[in-house]
């Protein structure tokens, strides 16, 4: 790791040649009428000197990439510690960056004790206390919620959770939390269902039907998380999105990482990745509600699939060809 990263002197040079390579991202986008953002780790807002100024100039989103899950908040039953998720909010509120919460209900980072047997009230004062608590503490300054994420599986059917013991605890689970907090847009999130297919087929009927129920949903989001063979035509993913359009939901690219593996020369695979950036990019803006484009992260120095530099900016916080792609589209008529 170059010794910069960590100095005053590295910092300043590397703000001054950001400034030099063009507008911020969130300018471009605020212009275009639609938010870009990235998932964040507040823990490296202490540790890592590039993080935070990155992350201020060129988001104007923010998502907690694991610190709002329940597993962070609530490790042991009835016990909640928000001390990471308030590092989080108070640096966008101090940085005017919209903040989506991420993730109410999900069977990933889980609690070990939420997989205790428990009966069906007991499930329904669990799922109940911690979205009360969860969106009531943050009511007014989370823009958007991931209420329920990835509940249909890879084989297009409701996958089993710890939450099966309620069986309607997904609409169960959007009707809390419009009532913890009324103005906060609320989101069914997932991945591998940005074309069409059997799985976003599955997602489709879901949210469809939730609707007609009159559940109080707002949005999909589709997490993006690409390696270099998708590609958005073949997938027909304009079309994918516009038929959530037209059931009246609000649409967000939430978690967009593109792995740079597979054939070619270094520089080629570069090449690909920011014109697959730019591609998803260019869907979200030609959909009128396509509101939200955010990254699963910052730089290629953190990320979960981080061997496979996925993001725009690489470990030394420099900006990837994918990065001046999604400037040069959002600076297009
Ligand atoms: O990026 C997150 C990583 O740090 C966590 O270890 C992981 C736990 O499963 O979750 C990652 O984020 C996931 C997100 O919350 C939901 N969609 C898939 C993301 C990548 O796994």
């Amino acid at each position: 790791m170059p010794l910069w990263r960590y100095g005053v002197l590295g910092l300043c040079a590397l703000m001054m040649a950001l400034a030099q390579s063009g507008p911020p991202l969130r300018e471009l986008a605020e212009r275009r009428g639609i938010l870009v953002g990235a998932a964040v780790e507040p823990s490296l807002l202490l540790q890592e000197a590039a993080y935070g100024p990155v992350l201020a100039r060129e988001f104007n989103l923010v998502v907690a990439e694991n610190v709002m899950k329940w597993g962070a908040l609530q490790t042991s039953r009835g016990q909640f510690n928000f001390a990471a998720a308030d590092l989080l909010v108070n640096f966008a509120q101090k940085h005017k960056q919209v903040i989506r919460g991420h993730t109410l209900v999900w069977h990933q980072q889980l609690p070990r004790w939420m997989y205790g047997s428990f009966s069906r009230s007991e499930m329904e004062a669990i799922l109940s206390q911690h979205i009360r608590t969860v969106v009531g503490r943050y009511k007014g300054q989370i823009a958007y919620w991931d209420v329920v994420n990835e509940a249909i599986g890879d084989d297009a059917r409701l996958r089993a959770t710890p939450f099966d013991v309620l069986p309607d605890y997904i609409e169960r689970a959007f009707r809390l939390a419009r009532e913890a907090d009324p103005k906060a847009k609320l989101f069914y999130n997932d991945y591998g269902a940005e074309g069409l297919g059997p799985k976003s087929d599955a997602i489709y009927s879901l949210l469809k039907s939730l609707k007609e129920k009159g559940v109080p949903i707002d949005g999909i989001g589709f997490q993006a998380h690409l390696d270099l063979g998708f590609s958005p035509q073949q997938a027909r993913m304009a079309e994918n999105l516009e038929r959530f359009a037209r059931l009246g939901l609000e649409i967000h690219i939430t978690e967009m990482d593109v792995r740079l593996t597979g054939p070619g020369t270094k520089a080629e695979r570069l090449q690909a990745q920011a014109r697959l950036y730019q591609e998803i990019l260019q869907i979200c803006l030609r959909q009128p509600r396509c509101k939200v484009f955010t990254l699963w992260g910052v730089s290629d120095a953190h990320s979960w699939r981080a061997a496979s530099e996925p993001l725009i900016f690489d470990v030394d916080y420099q900006p990837k060809p994918a990065y001046f792609a999604l400037q040069r589209t959002l600076q297009q008529p």
